[in-house]
């Protein structure tokens, strides 16, 4: 085998398996910083207005899972958005919003036009959070959460997905009081570091028997932004046709595509098991070949699974999501190394995304 073809991935792979290590990293330099404290003691509380967690690509997938996150905890309205619709679709914001501004890079050009939108139509002061340092988004920002241990040389985002994300939800907990979360997104990297093994070669054996034609990925509530990363990992790393859907809503249509070179991969949650279940159930019976990734399975659960990864993780359900995404990026990467690809060097795709102007040509702003 040729030199570069035993190079190709080598960073995206110890990245995406160094994960529960670098949370305790992350999470023991936040503990000394208190970086973190200090970004909840300066948060408003009370406020009118709704939390809007803004990001490109994984960026942007992060934000929906950390606005579920948010909503799910505080009991605040949160939602996410990608950056661009700020610029191009001003008006569908809401009124008064505390903008959260998402980006390992911290030099995406969309993300800093809409911090400056946001900025220039007074809105509340924003909070960053970044694997970079040194960057215009800190400089947009009055509050920055940096993790640079998180950060990649790889243009794929996989440690600095998850570890952006345990922050945010971690930011979350402290704001709702809600220290037995709290505890469990502090368990996650002991309790997943002894399952990557097996979650790899489970993901190793699928990709070596199948050639899939259609990758489909099905979540609901904080997993469905864990379906979206997992739809867009394959696409990186593997350049393959892959969509994602709200489990339920696979019905109400997509399932037309099943057939056995369609791989639907469901991220099972304990909320909503019953109803998602039985999507589960009939797609199998479609004749696609199924990928289960629950925390619990039963027999049920396993009559319908080509392929099982039960993780069994002992905290709180959503906290469990930055661990739920670990077989979707491992698939993405043992996908594209089995078709020749370089995960570390996608095609056409660059680490950072800068643009002349953020929408090529135009202003790059809507009318506010
Ligand atoms: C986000 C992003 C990545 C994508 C590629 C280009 O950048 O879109 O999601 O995989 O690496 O950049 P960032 O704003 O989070 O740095």
């Amino acid at each position: 085998m040729s030199e570069s073809t035993q190079r190709r991935g080598l960073n995206t792979c110890a990245e995406l398996l160094s994960q529960p290590e670098t949370w305790e990293k992350c999470f023991a330099a936040l503990d000394a910083s208190g970086e973190l404290r200090a970004v909840r003691d300066s948060l408003p509380h009370g406020g009118e207005g709704e939390w809007l967690f803004v990001g490109c690509g994984t960026s942007f997938y992060l934000a929906l899972v950390a606005a579920a996150t948010w909503s799910l905890l505080t009991g605040e309205t949160a939602r996410a958005v990608p950056a661009s619709e700020i610029l191009l679709f001003p008006k569908l914001l809401p009124r008064v919003c505390q903008p959260i501004l998402i980006s390992r890079s911290g030099h995406t050009s969309e993300i800093i036009e809409a911090g400056i939108f946001l900025k220039e139509n007074n809105q509340p002061p924003a909070l960053a959070i970044t694997c970079g340092t040194g960057t215009p988004i800190e400089d947009l920002s009055t509050r920055v959460i940096r993790l640079p241990d998180a950060d990649e040389k790889s243009t794929v985002m996989t440690r600095s997905f998850t570890s952006m994300l345990l922050a945010l939800q971690m930011l979350a907990a402290e704001r709702a009081g809600a220290s037995d979360f709290a505890a469990g997104l502090r368990a996650l990297p002991d309790e997943t570091e002894p399952k990557i093994t097996e979650v790899d070669s489970t993901i190793r054996s699928l990709v070596q028997c199948h050639r899939f034609e259609d990758y489909v990925f099905l979540g609901q509530g904080p997993f469905y932004g864990i379906a979206q990363e997992a739809m867009l990992k394959i696409k990186e790393m593997s350049c393959s046709y892959a969509q994602q859907f709200h489990t339920l809503e696979f019905r109400h249509g997509p399932k037309a595509i099943v057939s056995p070179e369609t791989l639907v991969t469901f991220f099972l949650s304990e909320s909503g098991f019953e109803s998602e279940l039985s999507v589960l159930q009939e797609t199998k019976e479609l004749g696609a070949t199924t990928l289960v990734i629950t925390n619990r399975a039963d027999a049920a659960v396993r009559g319908s699974a080509d392929y099982l990864i039960e993780l069994g993780l002992r905290v709180p359900e959503a906290a469990r999501a930055a661990a739920f995404v670990i077989p979707g990026q491992l698939l993405g990467f043992h996908t594209g190394i089995r078709k020749g690809f370089d995960p570390d060097n996608p095609r056409h795709l660059s680490r950072v995304v800068m643009l002349g102007t953020s929408t090529d040509g135009e202003s790059g702003r809507g009318s506010a």
